[in-house]
């Protein structure tokens, strides 16, 4: 787990809804500035030297780095990201990708920010998503410090994993493995897998974990953030993310859909936040258009008289009342839109590649 305990206020505010997370004043964001590096790129002067000063013990230098999570889908990426942040930043549930784009948390971990990069599973992509969520993950992969390759332990090796570590191989790249879920297996199944792969000679670190139960993440942690370059900080340290809030509340809804929906139909959901409303006392109502593609996917939504969207709408409420402290209303409204999947647009809100 992370030293620092994140406030609720750890969510940079929105740029585009003026809706400041608890403790941040509801001013207008200076659209021209990317989403979190106005106040921290002036942050030299913290970048002490070991030997700096005479009062006191050395600090140990500021490190910083970019380590992308890779995986087959399933692995645990996204609960392993949350746990090292010490926060809900991305989602999760026992369905294959739900993790649709990119999703950056940053963990505080002694002198190191260790900016995580939770990516799509990898896997044979045959829809448009599919190939945009695969491509997003291999250049997440590409643009980071350190690679950390998550297996899910309790389960056979499958082709997916095999793929990602022989892509690793042709590029020469080298990562860390991380064995997950050690919570449902015995050690000695996890040290015949850990000589497996140590034979693929592509990972320079092994580490057993739970993600789940925190079970080997301290060590995990300490370990990485030591392999981090130098470096300032890039974010503010009680910062969780650099999602946007209307999209972190649409991402939330769509766990609870991932959630409570089953077979084909969570793939075939999006989620937009139209309007972001903020009170006077202090309450916010986030209204949202769940997209389904087909006239009989909107009546499963939307269930017996409108029960189950009003069970989805309650539980993204709750979490996000608990996520930025304060009262929230949810609106749901359900739409067909046969070809949301086929919309450049839907792919620029998430950061993805719509030709890729
Ligand atoms: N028992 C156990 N379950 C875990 C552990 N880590 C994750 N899980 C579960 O595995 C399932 C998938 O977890 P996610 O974190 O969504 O996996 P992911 O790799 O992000 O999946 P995609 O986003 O679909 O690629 C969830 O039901 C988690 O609760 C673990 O260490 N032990
Ligand atoms: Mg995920």
């Amino acid at each position: 787990m992370s030293d620092v305990e994140h406030g609720p206020d750890g969510l940079p505010p929105d740029e585009d809804t003026m809706a400041g997370a608890a403790g941040h004043d509801d001013e207008a964001h200076d659209a021209d500035a990317p989403e979190g590096e106005e106040d921290y790129l002036d942050d030299e002067d913290d970048y002490e030297d070991e030997d700096e000063g005479e009062e006191g013990p050395a600090l140990a230098p500021m490190r910083c780095g970019f380590v992308a999570l890779v995986g087959a889908p399933n692995a645990g990426k996204s609960t392993l990201l949350n746990a090292a942040v010490g926060s809900k930043v991305s989602i999760v549930s026992p369905k294959v990708q739900t993790t649709r784009s990119r999703v950056l948390g940053i963990g505080m971990h002694d002198r190191a920010q260790i900016l995580f990069v939770d990516l799509p599973g990898i896997f044979t992509p045959k829809k448009r998503l599919e190939r945009a969520m695969v491509a997003a993950a291999w250049s997440g992969a590409e643009e980071a410090d350190l690679v950390a390759v998550l297996v899910d332990a309790s389960r056979r090796v499958d082709d997916d994993t095999n793929g990602i570590i022989q892509r690793l191989k042709d590029s020469k790249r080298q990562a860390i493995l991380i064995l997950n879920k050690i919570d449902l297996i015995p050690y000695e199944r996890l040290l015949e897998l850990a000589a497996r792969f140590n034979e693929t000679g592509v990972f320079t670190d092994i580490f057993m974990i739970s993600a789940l139960t925190g079970d080997g993440l301290k060590d995990f942690l300490d370990k990485l953030a030591a392999r981090l370059p130098e470096g300032p900080w890039l974010f503010p340290e009680d910062q969780l993310s650099d999602m946007p809030q209307r999209l972190l509340a649409a991402e939330i809804t769509r766990e609870k859909l991932f959630l409570q929906l089953h077979q084909e139909l969570p793939y075939a959901i999006a989620v937009e936040t139209e309007a972001w409303e903020e009170f006077e006392d202090g309450s916010v109502k986030i209204s949202q258009v769940v997209y389904v593609q087909r006239p009989n996917q909107k009546a499963i939504v939307l269930g017996k008289g409108g029960s189950k969207i009003k069970s989805i709408g309650a539980a993204a409420r709750v979490e996000l009342e608990e996520i930025l402290d304060r009262r929230v209303h949810v609106m749901l409204f359900v739409k067909v839109r046969e070809d949301w999947a086929e919309k450049p647009d839907s792919y620029n809100q998430w950061g993805l590649d719509f030709n890729a």
